[in-house]
């Protein structure tokens, strides 16, 4: 099985393989946020690209999710902060969430034949299931507005580490660099990332605490898989 990582959703036609997974990866915050809101109860996450489709919904009588440059939309339940999804009230509930990046990744891997939702907090779950499904991979990274961005090449790398012993190869140099990113870390992301423009882009909006949050390693055992009908559940 091979491994590959795609650095931007712009680049996935290049990347297509119609036989592999693909793991979506959006770490300041999507993908942190919709683990954690499964993690705690909730029934099921649906990933839109569009505002107005999550505004839909809401008006179905769904809860809602919507965020855009790090700022929470007025009128919506929720925005993009997993902290936010630790509460009791999203509890056996569906919510359909849209956001800068995350969502628009999926919307871009959907015809996959599977796609998995990874974040730093269920990294390991993560790792375990690939393992088990004996698939190709493809790491696709949301990035920002279709750039580069470091902490999900670092989880890509972190992940692509966690498998490579087991029947995995990769000669895909986004792969080989983003194991050789994470192995600079020297554990310590939160300082590794202190440049980094997503970092900062937080920061400036007083979320630090969900930095430090989504950076957590292995705090959930769950694997949200995007379903036919458009939702992901565990
Ligand atoms: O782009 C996204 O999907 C978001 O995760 C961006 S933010 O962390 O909410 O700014």
């Amino acid at each position: 099985m091979t491994i590959e990582t795609c650095y931007s959703p712009i680049q996935y036609p290049l990347f297509h393989n119609s036989n592999a997974i693909v793991v979506v990866i959006d770490v300041l915050r999507a993908t942190s946020a919709i683990v954690t809101a499964l993690a705690n109860g909730a029934a099921g996450m649906i990933p839109v690209a569009g505002v107005e489709t999550a505004k839909e919904w809401q008006n179905k009588g769904f809860l809602a999710a919507a965020e855009r440059n790090g700022i929470k939309l007025d009128g919506f339940d929720f925005g993009n902060s997993p902290l936010s999804y630790l509460v009791s009230d999203i509890k056996d509930k569906s919510i359909v969430i849209s956001t800068t990046n995350g969502t628009q990744a999926i919307e871009a891997a959907k015809e996959a034949k599977q796609v998995v939702i990874a974040s730093f907090l269920n990294a390991q779950a993560v790792a375990n299931y690939l393992i088990q499904q004996q698939q190709d991979v493809i790491f696709l990274c949301s990035g920002w507005k279709n750039k580069f961005n470091l902490e999900d090449s670092l989880l890509a790398g972190y992940i692509s580490e966690l498998i490579s012993q087991n029947g995995f190869t990769s000669n895909c140099d986004s792969t080989i660099a983003a194991k050789i990113l994470y192995n600079q870390t020297g554990g310590n992301l939160f300082d590794f990332l202190a440049q980094s423009s997503h970092r900062n882009r937080l920061s400036h909006l007083n979320l630090e605490e969900d930095i430090q949050f989504c950076l957590k390693h292995n705090v959930y055992n769950v694997v949200p898989v995007l379903n036919t009908e458009g939702y992901l559940t565990l």
